[in-house]
């Protein structure tokens, strides 16, 4: 075999490095999700690890304690490039020298400009170092975090649940349900894999949300964020229960609510009456948040689009129609013209019950 040529081994170990990587989902931020599987000469899987969440060892320590002796010789499989600093925990670089490891296949170049680097150490030690290796499924498991840190602030996901043209409630105000049980139940675990999901006063008071984790979807509560500029969060909004921290942003010109104990309020510039949501990602990335879900309403949404803050949305759609006077899914966003128009590009189509899922993509980076 060839330096760079990777085996068919080498490649299904990516893929469980990947796997194992995505069951971290929303659960490690800042940091990425990151797996690592350690193949003996003969391509047996003789350790696996991944990567818990900050503060925690990297995917590589803990795949290479698991295969202990057998490491020496061994190739180790990793979803992105291994770090070169030290950071909460040492170097993966040279964890894997000192395990004797003599090769490396990694699938995503570190972007973190402090962490990188760990490729050409290895390689100037004499080990054999490939990249690239099932790159797009790596990026595609760490997509939130590699838009973030790209990006320099959160991730954006805008999902909402509508009528094929485009409504999300009747004129009466009746929304449930527009989609079916799948639809709502893949809805929730989109949340669990998000650090936040932000909703904004309107939906607040006419949908009173919860926004929390539905018993049984595993994860941890992402942070709950309210826009509500003038302060006008009733106590008693579910929202502000005690089963997850709620951080409430309002203007500088609102009264402070007062919240029930383990909610924040979070003060934020009115410019011409209206909160900058620029701003609010900034104050979420700089408290290492990687992702946030809008959950809406449609003025929310209208915000982000029209200031180019959309990276992703997430559709369902259902079979049904409700013409004019239903609640547009979208509202105060307008394109002029057909030039306007904001461009998304199709990346998944699914089928869940009678609806449609789909997911499309911002501008790329
Ligand atoms: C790896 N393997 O499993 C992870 C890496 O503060 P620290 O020490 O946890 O470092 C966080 C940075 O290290 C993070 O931003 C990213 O660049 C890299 N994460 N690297 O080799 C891992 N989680
Ligand atoms: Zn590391």
């Amino acid at each position: 075999m060839t330096t760079s040529a990777v085996s068919p081994a080498e490649r299904e170990a990516m893929r469980r490095a990947v796997e194992l990587a995505g069951t971290r989902l929303g659960r490690t931020s800042p940091n990425p999700v990151v797996g690592c599987v350690v193949l003996a000469p003969d391509g047996t899987v003789v350790g696996e690890g991944f990567h818990k969440g900050a503060g925690h060892p990297h995917a590589e320590p803990e795949a290479l304690a698991a295969a202990g002796d057998r490491a020496r010789g061994a190739t180790a499989v990793v979803t992105l490039e291994p770090c070169a600093h030290t950071g909460r925990t040492g170097p993966c670089a040279d964890a894997l020298l000192r395990a004797g490891v003599a090769r490396v296949l990694y699938a995503v170049p570190d972007p973190n400009p402090g962490a990188a680097g760990g490729a050409e150490r290895l390689r100037a030690a004499g080990v054999e170092v490939v990249g690239d290796v099932l790159r797009e499924e790596a990026e595609r498991v760490n997509e939130l975090w590699l838009t973030a840190i790209r990006r320099g602030r959160p991730c954006v996901t805008w999902k909402f649940g509508g009528t094929l043209d485009g409504r999300s409630a009747a004129p009466d105000g009746t929304s449930r349900w527009i989609t079916g049980p799948a639809a709502r139940e893949d809805a929730h675990r989109l949340r669990a894999s998000h650090d936040a999901v932000l909703v904004g006063s309107g939906t607040l008071r006419a949908d009173d949300p919860h926004l929390g984790l539905r018993h049984g979807v595993p994860g941890e509560p992402p942070l709950r964020v309210v826009l509500d500029r003038t302060g006008s969060i009733p106590p008693g909004a579910r929202v502000l229960d005690d089963t997850a921290p709620t951080l409430v942003a309002v203007g500088d010109s609102a009264p402070k609510p007062q919240l029930p104990g383990g909610h924040e309020v979070l003060v934020l510039p009115e410019t011409g009456g209206r909160l900058d949501p620029a701003v609010l990602l900034d104050e979420l990335y700089g408290r290492g948040l990687r992702s946030v879900l809008l959950e809406g309403g449609a003025r929310l949404a209208a915000d982000f689009a029209g200031r180019g803050l959309l990276d992703r949305v997430v559709a369902y759609v259902a079979p049904m129609l409700l013409g004019s006077g239903g609640r547009a899914v979208l509202d105060g966003f307008g394109a002029g013209t057909l030039t306007e128009g904001l461009r998304l590009h199709l990346d998944e189509v699914r089928r869940l019950g009678d609806d449609v899922r789909m997911v499309l993509r911002g501008r790329p980076l």
